[in-house]
């Protein structure tokens, strides 16, 4: 080998480490940073087999859409160019937008141009709420990194990448389902592609708080528990924690992990859902200060009981989707939110199961002010397969993920780790090695996953399901008088053999809004309606319920319900349809509801 050669090999890889990007954790609460939105017009390409990045051998292309690259002379073959593609309205999903992309399970491909002064002192952290479901993200033509799992956020340092001037950011988007991907390649909602959520490049100093928790203490009223954390392993740092209305200002001091841990008695008053009250804290290090809005509450079970603040509560709930009021696609953000949880309380929730991944933050958010407890779940959703590690560790991500990013919402109550999974050996093994995790990250809320029941004989349904060991409420879905015939609900009887409290986590069918007729005929709003009226007398009866969330709040968009003239590609098993009318079933578990929170008050 030549000196030069040598030379080249030490110095090669010491530039491409250099220009890299690191991933870096996702900074918790980055609404209330100093950043700079890369929400708005993105150009974007549509490229159904990737030429963007692979060649005609199936080989990373030496030349990807990622440079960008402009045709110079007359001569020049360049078959892209982003100045002359379409734009699209970031966050959103592609196939509301663009007729062509309804049905479209490809990559696409998206760019931002902004400008940029490199600030002395700051790091860049380029953060996405969401992409599904496989990114890969590009500064100024170089890789930054690649993330997978359509509903959890992301960031990475992207200091190194920016210059002054203009600047891009180029996402290759790829919404494909995979077998052993999360979820699956089944699964009855829209999958929808696209950069789905907010994007900033969030500007921190070099030093910075990264994450915090504040909460109170399992079962504790009157203790504040939580820790702050550096980006750093940095002993000796100063952060303020400040929440006047409780008249709290304390200082607190890393230790070795960059890592503060306190304890503050206090007798803050406490969050509920009839006065979801929060406080005002505030976090500073240096010139930074982040703002939070923190309720306090506990939760916890107590033989079939579930207790919020110490008391016996039901959970008067609704599944929802993340979808746009008026079908208009992927929701995100609290114009949405408010929108959505506006029909949930009208509907008489105080509880919303949020299916069937983790929501937009700023849902999560809104659901608190809004006095509304909250499930939340990942999409582990019917085949997963549950003997790939690699399976297990993007599920085990998403779980981490969400939790992290909203542990510090008094609204979440529920962590869900699956929906609907036919029971073996592996299933239980995977999921009981992620119910500990869970429960690991985060002791003090409770563990639940929708478990099926979905036969009886002689009319007696049990749940006997392995997983009860690791969850604190017991939660299945049934579908009798939908998938199961309605005849038979009042001879059911429900046996399940766990002192834990009960929740009907689904249950409900389909009607057409508008399409009237007698109780017997499938999709009128008469059989809905009769439906829910047997369906709410045959589980009054189960011992130890403790909540229900109905199958579903509002019509929304899968590809798995084509029946033209019926169907058209939604599922119609809202309470409301997809524009927010109302279905006739709505005002039966409406005047269900009202009962349910005379009962307990
Ligand atoms: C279920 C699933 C839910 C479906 C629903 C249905 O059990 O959990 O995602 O959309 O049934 O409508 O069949």
């Amino acid at each position: 080998m030549t000196f030069k050669r040598i030379l080249l090999n030490i110095v090669l890889p010491l530039t491409a480490v250099y220009s890299v990007a690191k991933e870096a954790k996702t900074p918790i609460n980055v609404f209330s940073r100093e950043n700079i939105s890369l929400n708005g017009k993105w150009n974007y390409i549509i490229d159904v087999q990737e030429m963007g990045y692979y060649n005609n051998q199936m080989r990373k292309t030496s030349h990807g859409f990622f440079e960008n690259r402009k045709a110079r002379k007359p001569t020049d073959l360049i078959e892209y160019d982003f100045d002359k593609a379409p734009v699209m309205e970031i966050p959103s999903d592609w196939n509301t937008k663009d007729e062509r992309l309804m049905f479209y399970e490809g990559t696409v491909w998206f760019r931002k141009e902004f400008d940029y002064t490199k600030k002395e002192g700051k790091k860049e952290l380029l953060y996405f709420g969401a992409v599904n479901y496989e990114a890969v993200v590009y500064v100024n033509g170089k890789e930054a990194g690649r993330h997978v799992g359509g509903f959890t956020p992301f960031a990475y340092d992207v200091t190194e990448m920016l210059h002054n001037g203009k600047n891009n950011v180029i996402v290759k988007v790829d919404n494909k389902r995979h077998k052993d991907g999360v979820p699956t390649q089944v699964f009855d909602w829209w999958n929808y592609g696209g950069i789905t959520r907010d994007v900033f490049l969030v500007t921190v100093n070099n030093i910075y708080i990264e994450d915090y928790s504040i909460q109170l203490a399992k079962g504790n009223k009157n203790l504040i528990k939580g820790w702050v954390k550096l980006n750093t392993t940095v002993a000796n740092e100063k952060i303020q924690l400040d929440i006047p209305e409780l008249k709290i200002k304390r200082t607190v001091i890393t230790d070795s992990n960059g890592k503060a841990h306190f304890e503050l008695k206090a007798k803050p008053e406490l969050w509920s859902p009839e006065k979801p009250k929060l406080y005002n804290v505030k976090l500073a290090k240096d010139d930074e200060t982040i703002n939070e809005e923190i309720g306090f509450r506990t939760i916890e079970t107590k033989g079939k009981q579930i207790l919020l603040n110490g008391k016996p509560v039901f959970l008067r709930g609704i599944c929802v989707h993340e979808e746009k009021p008026f079908g208009k696609g992927r929701a995100c953000g609290e114009e949405d939110a408010k929108v959505i949880f506006g029909w949930a309380k009208e509907l008489g929730c105080n509880y919303v199961r949020l299916a069937h991944y983790p929501h937009n933050e700023q849902a999560v958010r809104e659901a608190e002010r809004m006095g509304l407890m909250v499930w939340s779940e990942i999409p582990l959703y019917w085949n997963i397969s549950w003997t790939n590690n690699e399976t297990y560790k993007n599920a085990e991500k998403q779980l981490d993920d969400m939790i992290s990013r909203d542990k510090n919402r008094a609204a979440v109550i529920i962590w869900s780790i699956a929906n609907e999974t036919a029971k073996t050996e592996a299933r239980n093994k995977f999921l009981g090695k992620l119910a500990e995790t869970a429960r690991q990250k985060d002791s003090t809320r409770m563990i639940s996953m929708a478990m099926e029941v979905l036969s009886a004989s002689n009319y007696v349904n049990i749940l006997n399901d392995e997983m009860h060991k690791y969850v604190d409420i017991i939660s299945f879905n049934q579908y009798v008088g939908w998938y199961r015939n309605v005849n038979d609900a009042h001879k059911m009887k429900w046996e399940i053999p766990y002192d834990k409290p009960v929740i009907i986590s689904e249950f409900g069918g389909g009607a057409v809004y508008g399409r009237h007729g007698t109780a017997e005929e499938r999709w009128t709003e008469e059989f809905q309606e009769n439906l829910y009226k047997i369906n709410l007398k045959m589980i009054e009866s189960i011992d130890g319920l403790a909540g229900t969330s109905p199958w579903v709040l509002a019509d929304f968009r899968s590809p798995r319900r084509p029946l033209d003239d019926t169907q058209d590609f939604f599922n119609r098993k809202g309470l409301y349809t997809e524009k927010g009318e109302k279905k006739k079933a709505f005002y039966i578990v409406k005047e269900w509801y009202n009962n349910k929170k005379e009962e307990y008050k």
